[in-house]
């Protein structure tokens, strides 16, 4: 699939954990079509904060869940703090910017569709659309599984909120379920 980005901007992956987010991007900068430093993400900016990206409070007994729950909750503040500082501050400087986070729920994704209007760039959605069963498979298998749980419940609130997603703002909307398959088109045009 040819994926058309602006010169500058947002583009904001959308998909559940393990719908390959950080891996396509991670293969477009190996590819030579982004660079490290466009690609900012909510897991690198909980450890840059709080030296973790993950808390599994959901495996723990009530007491410690809740206490695990909050710890996570107060880093994941913080870290969401300073990755839209610096989107931000990437947007007034003419950057594009590729956010790597969930953005499952409508109030995620609106923030950065007004970040971009106020700083009139574009903003682009990629969807990650991986059957439910790939994503609990491919979490059995990596290092830190965010557990099955957290998976479904995650994988319903997509399924949900998908269909919305077109018509939220963006300059273009693309749904992807195979990275391998992405061709990106950049814009030369700064304007
Ligand atoms: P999270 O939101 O939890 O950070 P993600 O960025 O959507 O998750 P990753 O790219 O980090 O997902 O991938 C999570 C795991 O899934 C990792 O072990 C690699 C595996 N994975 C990702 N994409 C694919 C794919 N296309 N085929 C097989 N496995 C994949």
């Amino acid at each position: 699939m040819k994926i058309n980005l602006p010169y500058a901007g947002i583009v904001l992956l959308i998909g559940p954990s393990n719908s390959g987010k950080s891996t396509l991007l991670r293969e477009l900068v190996k590819k030579g079509d982004i660079l490290t430093s466009e690609v900012i993400s909510s897991d690198e900016c909980r450890i840059l904060v709080g030296d973790i990206d993950f808390i599994d409070y959901q495996r723990s007994e009530r007491d410690e869940a809740d206490i695990l729950y909050d710890q996570y909750q107060h880093i994941s503040a913080e870290a969401f703090s300073i990755l839209d500082q610096i989107i931000q501050s990437r947007c007034r400087l003419n950057k594009l910017t590729f956010v790597d986070a969930t953005h499952l729920y409508p109030d995620d994704r609106k923030k950065y569709i007004a970040i971009a209007r106020a700083n009139h760039v574009p903003i682009v959605s990629i969807i990650m659309d991986v059957d439910q069963n790939d994503l609990l498979t491919r979490d059995k298998n990596r290092e830190n599984p965010r557990g099955i749980k957290r998976i479904k419940q995650q994988y319903q609130v997509f399924k949900r909120e998908k269909r919305f997603i077109k018509k939220e703002g963006y300059l273009a909307t693309y749904t992807i379920s195979n990275s391998s398959a992405v061709e990106i088109v950049r814009s030369n045009n700064p304007v």
